[in-house]
């Protein structure tokens, strides 16, 4: 597999001149903030994946074990000769699932905004599915759908899994089901999407006991170090994860523990003590209020699955 990956027709800007714009953009506002799809440099991915091993987050191994519980009938659903495009595909654990199920996928197109990353999981995929075509496209799947068709232009089928959906404020989550549903020419959506529950459930799988989640939260600044020579102090700043029971989602801050400037190429910024940075919502529903959000953005709601214990759901839209 070549390691030069094509990138997201749309967007063709180095990624780190967009990050050190969205940093400082995002770090004029009041309150500040940080994009959340900043987190997943090289860096940053490998620590979701550490993430998603957590006993605290369920989140990965209960939409797992929905998928393979339900694989062939999503095979079925799904139907054959398709390409699976999937957005934010990081890595590639989930959709080999669906790919031992489906009886002849015509293609594969995983698109991911962290580069190397998706390089370096996409040679190993390829190594264990030597038959199938794949498709690597490096991008902000948010910004980008316009997807050049594949010869012969199979039927799609999009993958979303792991709540992704969740980082978006639900007008945002609706305008982006809108545009994937153009970009699958018709196609049906699998995604996954984490349900409301006990609130000290969510808490903990966002402030788990070995800090994984900190480190994370704090590889933005870490990154920033990294990439644009920023000097940001990572003991200044805590992690700082509640959930809003009102809004029904997690939010995510990076808050000074002191007042403190700190440099980003050539600007100064300066911090309160106390002072928020907003890094992350995680939105959570029910079957009912995403079904009917899917409704609106165009879907018809075919099937949907979940756990004994309802803490994740897995849905099939098919295009109206
Ligand atoms: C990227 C949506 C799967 O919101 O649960 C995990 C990211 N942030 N822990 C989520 C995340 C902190 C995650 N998703």
């Amino acid at each position: 597999m070549d390691t030069v990956l094509a990138r997201l027709p749309r967007d063709i800007a180095s990624p780190s001149a967009g990050f050190a714009d969205s940093l400082l953009a995002g770090l004029a506002k009041t309150p500040k903030e940080i994009a959340c799809k900043y987190f997943y440099d090289d860096t940053g991915s490998r620590l979701f994946d550490r993430i998603c091993e957590l006993p605290e987050y369920y989140q990965t191994r209960t939409e797992t074990l929905l998928l393979t519980r339900h694989a062939r009938e999503i095979a079925g659903l799904m139907g054959e000769e398709i390409e699976i495009v999937e957005f934010g595909a990081g890595s590639l654990r989930k959709v080999r699932i669906l790919l031992d199920a489906l009886r002849c996928p015509r293609a594969y197109t995983p698109l991911d905004i962290s580069g190397d990353y998706l390089a370096e999981v996409v040679r190993s995929l390829a190594a264990d599915y030597p038959a199938l075509t794949l498709r690597p496209l490096v991008g902000d799947f948010s910004a980008a759908l316009d997807i050049p068709v594949l010869p012969g232009s199979p039927r799609r089928a999009g993958f979303f899994p792991g709540s992704t959906i969740g980082n978006f404020r639900p007008d945002s989550a609706l305008s982006l089901l809108r545009r994937m549903r153009a970009g699958l020419n018709g196609g049906g959506l699998l995604i996954g999407v984490d349900l409301v529950k006990d609130p000290a459930r969510l808490h903990a799988a966002y402030n788990d006991a070995a800090g994984v989640t900190a480190l994370f939260n704090k590889n933005l600044l870490a990154r920033a170090n990294r990439e644009l020579g920023a000097d940001f102090d990572l003991d200044g700043f805590a992690h700082y994860a509640p959930y809003n029971a009102a809004a029904q989602r997690i939010e995510m801050y990076l808050v000074s523990l002191k007042r403190q400037r700190v440099h980003l190429k050539g600007h100064p910024l300066d911090f309160a003590q106390g002072e928020p940075v907003h890094t992350e919502d995680s939105h959570k529903y029910t079957i009912e209020s995403f079904r009917e959000m899917a409704a609106r953005a165009g879907f018809n709601p075919r099937a949907v699955w979940t756990d004994e214990e309802r803490l994740f759901s897995i849905h099939w839209l098919e295009s109206r």
